[in-house]
């Protein structure tokens, strides 16, 4: 397959010295990190969305960004071009997977079953390059937010013939995944929220949701799919309040409604900054509890207040975002799928392979600094002195719950004022740059 980008070879791993701007500086996929190899820990994956769909168009201004693959008149020849050009993508920049929304890969027709036939075509097509080139879905998903029947949400819309509407969409797109041999389904919010509570029974919305996530869970056993469920978390954007809006409020979300045993948290690099946290603070939480999937792997401007999508780019962040990774274990069933896009000026097709090759390059980094400093423990062990307390027989009575109040009173009285420490942030700072 060399039609869509005939400029560009297969990337390699050229090492840190190379200035091949088309050439890996660390990501060498066959090299062994803490017993796996790199692509083995990393598991990229491409998404189709922004990487094949994206125009550059923004709210100001319409496409600048016009691909090869999008100039028949026909569209579904150019859905078929663009999945062609997709799977040329993905074995010269070397993913093992990729991912799409039912709407990116086949255009919506007049009606359901014009749509689902479109879409039916199209997933053959990928099913084949699937088998031709050993690329495997990571996850597939549905729009529900684009098509003006959705303006005021899917599952959580005031009128149950739109809920039954998104009902079909996800059963078709669930049942395209199996046949692709999806290893996931993600549901991310799209208009799952408000703009106003003046208009909103907010109650009533969030257990229809809960209702259609129920649904979704009956119709995988009953198709006998067995990928994961996943959820993603994002606070705003495109509506003032989405009701996933981080982990922890998901992970109430599914315990109140009965769902955790059925999915687990796709954490995207960008929804956690919009939402007053760092990407690291989020995948922690779902470690700590046990729900932790899969990565939207992008960026964040710190200057705008919105989802720039931008490809990850920053050390610190990888390094961070691996090393809780690792010590939680490492993925499952997710991976690092790039959920980024490039600027509305990089017009090029080389710009897509620039991106991908240059966010790999980050978590390449990213993982080899973690996992450096997880076997040098320097991090771990003033972690450990900090809470050594806790291993003394006041601490394991307090964690064990064998004292009250009144014990906890009689210590005090008879110990006196307790002894400080310092937290030591700074040094800890100054280790992590050692790394980096
Ligand atoms: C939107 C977003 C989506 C999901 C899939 O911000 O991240 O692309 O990842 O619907
Ligand atoms: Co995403």
């Amino acid at each position: 397959m060399n039609k869509f980008f005939p400029k560009i070879k297969k990337i390699k791993y050229e090492g840190p010295n190379s200035k091949n701007p088309l050439a890996f500086k660390h990501y060498n996929p066959g090299q062994k990190i803490m017993g796996k190899t790199m692509a083995q820990h990393l598991r990229f994956a491409v998404c189709f969305w922004h990487t094949f769909k994206g125009t550059g168009a923004d709210p100001f201004g319409s496409p600048t960004i016009l691909r090869n693959y999008n100039r028949a008149k026909n569209p579904m020849q150019v859905a078929e071009d663009t999945m062609y050009a997709a799977f040329e993508f993905f074995t010269k920049i070397g993913v093992e997977f990729w991912c799409f929304h039912d709407r990116d890969i086949a255009p919506e027709a007049d009606n359901l079953a014009e749509t689902n036939k479109r879409l039916d075509k199209i997933a053959a097509l990928a099913k084949k390059l699937q088998s031709d080139t050993g690329v495997k879905l990571i996850w597939g998903t549905s729009n529900l937010f684009s098509h003006r029947r959705f303006m005021a949400g899917a599952s959580t819309n005031p009128s149950p013939e739109v809920f039954a509407y998104a009902a079909c969409q996800i059963k078709k797109a669930m049942e395209i995944t199996k046949q692709l041999g999806g290893l996931g389904y993600t549901f991310w919010g799209g208009r799952e929220g408000y703009e106003t509570l003046l208009n909103t029974d907010m109650g009533r919305e969030l257990d229809h949701l809960a209702a259609f996530l129920h649904m979704a869970v009956d119709y995988k056993k009953k198709i006998r799919f067995k990928g994961q469920l996943y959820i993603e978390p994002k606070p705003k954007e495109p509506t003032k309040h989405q009701y996933d809006s981080d982990a922890g409020n998901c992970f109430a979300f599914l315990q109140k409604y009965d769902l955790l045993d059925h999915f687990k948290l796709n954490i995207e690099a960008n929804h956690a900054t919009l939402a007053g946290h760092t990407f690291q603070h989020e995948l922690q939480f779902c470690i700590d509890n046990g729900i932790f999937g899969s990565v939207d792997a992008n960026r964040g401007d710190l200057m705008l207040g919105w989802d720039t999508d931008q490809f990850p780019t920053d050390i610190y962040d990888t390094t961070l975002a691996m090393y809780t990774i690792l010590k939680g274990g490492g993925f499952k069933t997710g991976g690092l799928n790039f959920d980024a896009k490039v600027r509305r000026q990089s017009i090029d097709p080389q710009d897509l392979f620039y991106a991908h090759i240059g966010a790999m390059d980050a978590f390449a980094r990213g993982l080899k600094n973690a996992a450096k400093m997880i076997k040098d423990k320097r991090i771990e062990r003033l972690v450990q002195k900090r809470y050594a307390g806790w291993d003394s027989p006041l601490g394991r009575k307090i964690e064990k719950g064998k004292i009250g109040f009144t014990e906890l009173e009689k210590h005090i009285l008879k110990n006196g004022e307790p002894k400080l420490q310092s937290s030591k942030q700074e040094l800890l700072e100054n280790i992590l740059n050692e790394y980096i």
